[in-house]
């Protein structure tokens, strides 16, 4: 542990707990402005909770601690997400999500660094996060700072020239302190990513550039502990990636059986349904 960190945990709430808390702001704040990237958000809250309740190193009260892995949400559209996860981890106060997506709010639709404690990159537009992320992690590098850089970003990013642009730089500085995260749901703008421009196959590809790859199913708890901390201890001198399968809507079943495409319509009166059908499902 470096010196100074926070012990984990903060508090004994399990991950199980804090993925479902996550998945509820998720939807209150859905609720709030009636509309939200909420398939993605329910997809991606069991990566999001084992990041910040397992694997990172923060504190809450100083979000630009010098010491702190760095968090990139590469993907601006999936703000929402990353959002309920910070209030979770009390970065963000919970009763702010009331102001979600409104002017002057502090929680814009698409993540904006300027805006937002803990958002460490403005990330709208697709293919930049693992670049930007290649930057910082040799930045801490060249000032001996041992902490990590966790990217996180979507299996549309992986069509863009840029995301390997960066692997391959990455592996060639033989970066160590790199994680890169992806959310394979399997779902971009016009349809599943498989039938769009096909990845596949992935692992071999990711190893091919020189990266150490894992891929675990996204929405098993026990799954994403083990690959984060498997990432964290290689002693390999290369970039690492998990590859998370993760399905939208997970944890609310008359969603996840919506023919989901990119954007998932919620009706007016759906949103407290999602919340109550969440809330009976309880933590998984
Ligand atoms: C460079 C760039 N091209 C296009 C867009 C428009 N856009 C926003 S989200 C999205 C879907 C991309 O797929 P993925 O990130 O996997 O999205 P998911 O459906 O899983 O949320 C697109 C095309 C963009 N933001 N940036
Ligand atoms: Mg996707």
């Amino acid at each position: 542990m470096r010196l100074g960190s926070r012990p984990v945990p903060m508090s004994n709430l399990s991950l199980e707990q804090r993925a479902h808390n996550i998945r509820r702001n998720s939807l209150r704040m859905g609720e709030v402005q009636g509309q939200g990237y909420i398939g993605q958000a329910l997809g991606i809250a069991d990566v999001l909770a084992v990041a910040y309740f397992h694997a990172l190193e923060y504190r809450p009260e100083d979000p630009e601690w010098e010491g702190r892995d760095r968090f990139l949400l590469s993907i601006g559209h999936y703000a929402i997400a990353l959002y309920a996860a910070l209030m979770e981890a009390d970065v963000l106060p919970v009763d702010e999500l009331e102001t979600y997506g409104m002017d002057d709010s502090r929680m814009p639709m698409s993540g904006m660094a300027s805006y937002t404690p803990g958002m460490e990159i403005t990330g709208g537009s697709l293919g930049q996060g693992l670049g930007i992320a290649v930057g910082m992690a040799l930045g801490l590098k060249r000032k001996s700072n041992p902490a990590f850089v966790y990217n996180l970003m979507s299996d549309g990013e992986l069509g863009e020239g840029s995301t390997w642009e960066a692997a391959m730089v990455a592996a060639h500085h033989r970066l160590d302190n790199l994680v890169c995260l992806v959310d394979f749901n399997n779902q971009q703008a016009d349809g599943p990513s498989t039938r769009m421009n096909s990845a596949e196959p992935l692992v071999a590809k990711w190893e091919a550039f020189g990266w150490h790859c894992q891929r675990v199913d996204g929405n098993d708890l026990g799954a994403v502990v083990r690959a984060f901390d498997a990432a964290r201890e290689l002693s390999a001198p290369q970039p690492r990636v998990i590859v998370f399968d993760t399905r939208m809507c997970k944890g609310v079943p008359f969603l996840e059986k919506r023919d989901i495409t990119h954007f998932v319509r919620v009706e007016a009166d759906e949103w407290a349904k999602a919340l109550a059908v969440l809330d009976e499902g309880g933590p998984q």
